[in-house]
């Protein structure tokens, strides 16, 4: 069977989390028959992630599986390119390693693409709140919603939630595009945004059910600076015209 659909999970610290989600999702390619790829992309972690993503794709040796780790921790943007370039479907999705959005949402994305309505469809935690089951934190939901405000601010971009860790990228328009992404933290999913949207790419807000899932990875003081600077940062590489040379 032809890949044509790649799931790419970046992973960063994640040896307790992760091996229920990667088993989760090669059950779901198997019970959907999917003509899936899986690959996870241990971003620099210091403990057994990339052993442990090992281990379970062993246990479904007809699911093609490819686990591809790298010494030194990038940044999620990092992994995710990583694993997006290393993809072979025609559509390729990221999620989140704590599946805070079950897997079983990817034919929301999924099929738009396929059927050639959008290029880039990605999960919405705003759209529809009756999707949400557990709620993040309050404050962590409260400063998702200041970004958001930054976001359209500095970039013009009419979403809503472009931090949610589901998207889906129909592969023949946007793998050209990855050249030019610079931003390797947090604020890379506004500039895959932006880009995408920048080469007249179609793009589409879309709710999907969220859970918040307990032993976040990420330290809401600094990330979120580095968050704010890198979407500065969108902005002035836009000036200098740093995304116009995708082939
Ligand atoms: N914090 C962090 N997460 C990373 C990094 N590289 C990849 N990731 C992955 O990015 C995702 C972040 O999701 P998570 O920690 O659940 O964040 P939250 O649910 O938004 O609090 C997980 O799959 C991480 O393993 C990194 O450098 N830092
Ligand atoms: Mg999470």
């Amino acid at each position: 069977m032809k890949t044509t659909l790649s799931i790419v999970i970046p992973a960063f610290n994640e040896e307790s989390r992760l091996g229920d989600s990667v088993r989760q999702i090669l059950e779901y390619i198997n019970k959907e028959n999917l003509a899936a790829e899986l690959i996870v992309v241990d971003d620099g972690s210091s403990d057994a992630t990339a052993k442990v993503a090992e281990t379970v794709c062993a246990e479904f040796p007809t699911v093609e599986t490819n686990v591809i780790r790298y010494e030194e921790n990038r940044g999620k943007g990092f992994a995710v390119k990583t694993g997006l370039l290393a993809s072979v479907g025609e559509v390729a999705l990221f999620t989140d390693a704590d599946l805070s959005t079950p897997i079983s949402e990817l034919p929301k994305l999924v099929e738009p693409i396929e059927k050639g309505d959008f290029d880039v469809t990605f999960g919405s935690r705003a759209l529809d709140r009756n999707l949400i089951g557990t709620h993040q934190p309050w404050r962590r939901e409260q400063g998702g919603k200041v970004f958001n405000l930054i976001v359209r601010t500095l970039t013009g971009l009419p979403f809503w939630d472009t931090q949610c860790g589901f998207k889906a990228f129909g592969m023949q328009k946007f793998r050209p595009l990855l050249d030019v992404m610079q931003i390797e933290r947090f604020g890379f999913d506004v500039e895959f945004l932006y880009v995408a949207n920048y080469h007249g790419l179609r793009l589409k807000e879309i709710p999907v059910r969220w859970n918040h899932c307990e032993g976040t990875t990420v330290s809401v003081f600094r990330d979120s600076q580095r968050m704010f600077s890198e979407v500065r940062q969108i902005r002035q590489n836009a000036k200098r015209g740093v995304y116009d040379n995708a082939k």
